[in-house]
């Protein structure tokens, strides 16, 4: 249910001066120590970023669609590695139990995840299964009342700090496809389940991926998200769809912290005896990078709303990620190339910035898969017409 203007008008305000007063002069440090904070941890579960997305009737914010990626831009007006902290249980951890969870696995779960208490997590990625996700190959085998976990899932976010995972196993062995995958909802704390080291990644430094390893890990049955078997794959788009739109006005939110930090130092830096914003060229890259943040904020802002009225997320989600994320990746480019050599030095927040924005150009699906989704929607559309 969205929140009155001014409610939100202020929530919004508070988002964005603890961003700047709290989240941007943290960000060095989170960067060289790989780690957010505890004590900002604290802060940002008692301002309810735990919760943005999950209902008011489990204890979250109840944020709508429209409130959601306004307060996504202004978070990440700060490194995205604090709100990847929370990111996992307002997004791909959370919505799986929000929008297909029996009612005893949302009263179970949400208010735990709202609050923060409990991390959550979201595992389909393996070894050999990125983007063709419906070759999921962990199984699921039955076993009494419940079933028997086998599988490494890989990449996965907050993994280390995470009680709880979304997994996608194979509940039917013979139906290889989408068909045979069923989700769980399972406690981290279960035996049998395993991690691995965490990666090392390009950057996104404070924000923790890893392999999380099912070994003859037996869950109970009511695990079964939905109490269905092979709805999995579908729980898990459904999951994704929703997922893209918050990712893509991530990436807008960053972009135009980047384009900041680019106009800041063109008014400050000097060559050729006049700061270099005056020089033409400087001026070319500043305003494309406004340009395209601009087009993407608004491609985002409207996704939101005809989403909210009732439309499908699936191809709007995808357009949103598509654009917002390679948007993003140029935008940081250019930054870069704005602050000259002083843009290669970790120092300068475009440094970090442009090596933590490359992720949103793969996870949650590439751009690859993003236009293989829009184009597929439109020919089906088109089908559909002719008939
Ligand atoms: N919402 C609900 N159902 C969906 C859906 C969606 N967005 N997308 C597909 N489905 C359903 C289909 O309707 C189909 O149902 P039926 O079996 O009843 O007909 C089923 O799921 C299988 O769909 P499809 O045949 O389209 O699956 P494909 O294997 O061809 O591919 C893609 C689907 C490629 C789009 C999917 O695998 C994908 O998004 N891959 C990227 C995964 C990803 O983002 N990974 C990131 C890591 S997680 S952070």
């Amino acid at each position: 249910m969205p929140l009155d203007k001014a409610t939100l008008d202020q929530f919004l305000e508070t988002v964005t001066r603890f961003v700047d007063e709290r989240l941007i002069p943290a960000e060095a440090e989170v960067d060289a120590c790989d780690k957010v904070p505890d004590a900002i941890i604290s802060e940002m579960k008692e301002m309810g970023f735990f919760g943005l997305t999950i209902p008011e009737a489990y204890g979250g914010l109840g944020l709508s669609p429209v409130e959601e990626v306004e307060v996504a831009w202004a978070i990440t007006h700060a490194a995205p590695a604090f709100r990847s902290a929370f990111g996992t249980n307002v997004a791909i951890g959370s919505q799986g139990l929000v929008i297909d969870g029996t009612e005893e696995q949302k009263q179970k779960y949400l208010p735990g995840m709202a609050s923060g208490e409990i991390i959550a997590s979201f595992a389909l990625t393996e070894p050999d299964i990125g983007s063709d996700a419906a070759s999921v190959k962990t199984r699921a085998d039955r076993d009494g009342n419940g079933y028997i976990l086998n599988g490494t899932k890989r990449f996965i976010t907050n993994a280390s700090v995470a009680n709880t995972f979304t997994v996608m196993a194979r509940t039917n062995q013979d139906e290889k496809g989408a068909r045979g995958v069923s989700a769980f909802i399972v406690d981290a704390d279960t035996p049998g389940i395993r991690l691995g080291t965490p990666e090392n990644k390009m950057g996104q430094k404070g924000a923790h991926i890893c392999d999380v390893i099912f070994e003859d890990c037996r869950i109970p049955g009511d695990a079964l998200i939905g109490g269905v078997e092979g709805q999995g794959f579908k729980t898990a788009m459904k999951v994704l769809d929703r997922g893209r739109l918050h990712v893509a006005a991530t990436c807008c939110g960053l972009a135009d912290r980047l384009i900041r930090e680019s106009v800041n130092f063109a008014l400050e830096r000097e060559q050729f005896g006049k700061p270099i914003g005056e020089h033409q060229l400087i001026q070319a890259m500043l305003a494309d990078s406004r340009t395209e943040c601009d087009v993407a904020w608004a491609l985002v802002r409207d996704s939101a709303r005809r989403f909210e009225a009732g439309e499908a997320i699936t191809r709007l989600g995808a357009e949103a990620k598509y654009y917002a994320s390679e948007m993003v990746g140029r935008v940081a480019d250019r930054a870069v190339q704005i602050h000259g050599g002083s843009g290669y030095i970790n120092d300068y927040a475009v440094a970090r910035l442009y090596r933590d924005v490359r992720i949103y150009r793969l996870y949650e699906g590439t751009s690859q898969i993003q236009q293989l989704v829009i184009a597929r929607d439109m020919l089906r559309e088109a089908r559909k017409a002719q008939t």
